[in-house]
């Protein structure tokens, strides 16, 4: 089993390891990467986050985990700087509720960024529909301080929760993320095909951008482009991988 004590002391003994997903363009050209949680227990192995982000969050111990992703993720952008290839990609960070419920939550970051030199621009903070269920106006509010420093948000799992469309529009939003369940089986069932063609469309409407989540075959690229999503991530292009083992270019299949 998995114990709290461990997990409690996973940041002081260097355990985690952010690894990162490619999100790419039409023409399979890496424009970002998701940041991807990886604990590396030194007795159980990898650990996948759904293992243990459930217990971080019942523990608050998702506030230091949360700190030491935000601080890695921006050592990684300001680093990017220095490298051609890599210098324009965004870096989406996961962020659950409670984190960016803290009181403290916009001064954290903004020290993250001034300590890192990263670029703000850059930083794309994922929230979940469940982050907007209980005090949206002081959410909004904060999504709002937060845009001053120059981070930008995606809506991730998008059509998956609970969010009312009348507050889409008041939302700071870049982009929302088709969920993979809609993916998955757009040319088995008709009706989660309207709904991935309707959330593209929705993005577009409010003149923000889209990203096609768990693309795993050429033929739902094709169809994804067919009905106007521009971004996709998935396991067609690359797995969350290792810093050291991101290729700028995914490996083009014919
Ligand atoms: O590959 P995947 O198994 O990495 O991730 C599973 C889920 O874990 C993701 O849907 C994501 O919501 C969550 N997750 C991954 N990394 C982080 C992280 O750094 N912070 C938070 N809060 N959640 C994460
Ligand atoms: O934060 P979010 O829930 O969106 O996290 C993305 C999750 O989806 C991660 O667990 C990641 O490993 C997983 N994922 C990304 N692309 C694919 C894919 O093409 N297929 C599958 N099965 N999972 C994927
Ligand atoms: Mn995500
Ligand atoms: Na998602």
């Amino acid at each position: 089993a998995l114990l709290v004590r461990d997990l409690r002391q996973a940041v002081d003994n260097d355990e985690f390891k952010l690894f990162y997903q490619p999100i790419v363009d039409t023409h399979r050209e890496v424009k970002g990467v998701e940041a991807l949680l990886r604990w590396f227990h030194p007795k159980h192995g990898m650990v996948p986050p759904d293992r243990f982000i459930p217990l971080a969050e019942q523990t608050g111990l998702i506030l230091p985990i949360g700190q030491w992703v935000l601080e890695t993720a921006c050592a990684q952008l300001a680093a990017w700087q220095q490298d051609m290839q890599r210098k324009e990609w965004t870096i989406a960070v996961n962020v659950s509720g409670r984190q960016l419920n803290q009181t403290s939550f916009v001064g954290l970051l903004r020290r993250v960024l001034q300590k890192t030199g990263a670029p703000a621009n850059r930083l794309r903070l994922e929230l979940t529909e469940s982050v907007l269920q209980d005090n949206v106006e002081s959410t909004i509010a904060k999504m709002n301080e937060l845009c001053e420093l120059g981070v930008r948000f995606s809506l991730d799992d998008f059509g998956t929760g609970y969010s009312s469309l009348s507050y889409l529009k008041r939302l700071p939003l870049e982009q929302l993320k088709v969920d993979k369940s809609f993916i998955d089986d757009i040319f088995e069932d008709s009706c989660d095909a309207a709904i991935a063609r309707t959330i593209v469309a929705l993005a577009q409407s409010l003149e923000i951008g889209v990203v096609a989540e768990g693309v795993e075959t050429p033929e739902q690229m094709k169809w994804l482009v067919e009905n106007g999503c521009q971004l996709f991530q998935g396991f067609l292009f690359s797995r969350p991988v290792a810093p050291e083992e991101l290729a700028a270019s995914p490996i083009k299949l014919s």
